[in-house]
């Protein structure tokens, strides 16, 4: 009995965890090369909370995946102009941010 209510919380707690995946996309100006687009996958490969980097120069975005404690508009945005970019905007699970 006991194991079964264990195997419960536990998928229970799968299933939040993956419904609050979030995804966040953020706009950048200023990346030119595949050395840009290194250094800002350095960056934020290093956030605990970010499980997937996905850039794209062509389209200037960063592409986000993370957990449901995602970092902060502010940590986002001043990770990249750390980098040495400007971050445009920046867009979560599809809402356009309002912070500019
Ligand atoms: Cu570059």
């Amino acid at each position: 009995m006991k194991q079964f209510l264990l195997i419960i919380l536990f998928s229970t707690l799968w299933v939040i965890q993956t419904v609050q995946a979030r995804t966040v996309e953020i706009e950048v100006y200023g990346m030119t090369c595949a050395f840009c687009i290194d250094s800002l996958e350095r960056k934020f490969g290093k956030m605990k909370t970010v499980s997937k980097v996905e850039i794209s120069l062509k389209q200037k975005k960063i592409r986000l995946e993370t957990d449901e404690s995602m970092p902060s508009i502010e940590i986002i945005k001043q990770t990249v102009l750390d980098a040495g970019f400007t971050p445009v905007k920046v867009t979560i699970d599809g809402d356009e941010s309002e912070h500019k």
